[in-house]
């Protein structure tokens, strides 16, 4: 049911005097001033951040895609939030009761009003839910010749990855957690912690799966984060569209030391990257496995 108008029929009362109701709008107005003004300034500053509305703009296609989808979604939401509280303000200030004797025209259904706010949400998830199909589709499509393969193994309580030539030689690089559990309270780019090395500009095939429990292999620059479940091989691409450095963390409670899985990813041009790969053959075919450089 819905009650579209309030305005209307009146009981019969004596004709106020000239002036008479000004002052107490004014009064209602000036009671108004400062909630308005509380509200606009923290929209205000709020704003700062406004560009990305809290979220990164993404280091990869694919990070990329999650944000222009959250963008996207930010927009659609306030642009409701706005239509609504709008409506709602609007219909308070503009129907509020004027006088103590006054009765309102009374309605109890609107057919085109109800048919309109039934649908219009419908087709406003029907277009949200259509974006993100197409989304998680670009996300999970996966090259067939990327230009690198690297196979990511979670493990109680660190990160190994290991890098392979994309035809199924493995090149024998090797990085992987060296600390030993404990709380060591560092960032997680300290070389206390493993790094993935990727190259920009090229499709990095990432295989994920776990040795033991399940963890989250999260990199929040990404905007991404998968499961490494045991027994279960998760198989995505990365793309990096800009070189830097990245923290990444275990996202899923697996256990006393799940703090302590940190790790960090460094995307480099493709010329340091192919020296660095070289350099690591070179010196891991001689110590052994190490932490990355
Ligand atoms: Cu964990």
């Amino acid at each position: 049911m819905t009650t579209v108008r309030s305005r209307g029929r009146s009981r019969p009362a004596a004709p106020p005097a000239a002036g008479e109701g000004a002052a107490p709008r004014r009064s209602l107005l000036r009671r108004l001033s400062v909630p308005v003004a509380v509200l606009a300034g923290a929209v205000v500053l709020g704003g700062c951040n406004a560009p990305t509305f809290g979220a990164f703009r993404g280091a990869t296609t694919q990070g990329r895609d999650e944000f222009k989808i959250w963008v996207g979604f930010v927009i659609t939401g306030l642009a409701v939030a706005a239509i609504v509280w709008g409506l709602i303000f609007w219909t308070v200030l503009r129907h509020r009761r004027k006088s103590h004797d006054e009765m309102p025209r009374q309605f109890h259904e609107n057919i085109p009003l109800e048919i309109i706010y039934t649908t219009l949400p419908i087709v406003i998830v029907g277009v949200l839910f259509y974006f993100t199909v197409v989304t998680e589709n670009e996300i999970d499509a996966v090259s067939s010749h990327p230009a690198e393969i690297v196979h990511v193994l979670g493990y109680r309580w660190g990160w190994q990855f290991t890098y392979d030539a994309g035809d199924g030689r493995a090149q024998g690089v090797q990085i992987a957690t060296t600390a030993q559990p404990a709380l060591l309270a560092q960032p997680a780019t300290s070389k206390e912690y493993p790094q993935l090395v990727l190259p920009v500009g090229e499709t990095v095939r990432i295989v994920l799966t776990s040795a033991d429990v399940v963890h989250g292999f999260y990199i929040p620059e990404l905007n991404f984060s998968r499961y490494a479940q045991p027994g279960v091989v998760n198989v995505f691409d990365f793309n990096p569209t800009r070189a830097g450095v990245f923290r990444g963390q275990c996202s899923e409670f697996c256990g006393l030391y799940h703090s302590e899985m940190l790790f960090s990813v460094r995307v480099m041009s493709d010329s340091a990257f192919q020296h660095w790969l070289s350099t690591e053959q070179v010196h891991q075919a001689g110590a052994g496995t190490g932490a990355a450089s």
